[in-house]
């Protein structure tokens, strides 16, 4: 799955979206591009849960449709 997240800038806001997701499922995978703000999570969790763990560190994650 893949998210656009416009209010991330820097490598900072990527370690709090990689923290936020680890700490809701630590076997995803997480591969962040700042400069293209977009987040791509594998997981088996769903986008949903994914998308409010990148919300509760403050950002606002779009899904990028595939
Ligand atoms: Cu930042």
């Amino acid at each position: 799955m893949e998210f656009r997240v416009p209010g991330m800038s820097c490598g900072g806001c990527a370690s709090a979206i990689t923290k936020a997701v680890a700490k809701l499922d630590p076997a995803a995978k997480v591969q962040i591009d700042i400069a293209a703000k977009t987040v791509k999570v594998v997981s088996s969790l769903n986008q949903d849960d994914i998308a409010s763990a990148i919300a509760q560190a403050r950002f606002h994650p779009i899904v990028n449709a595939p």
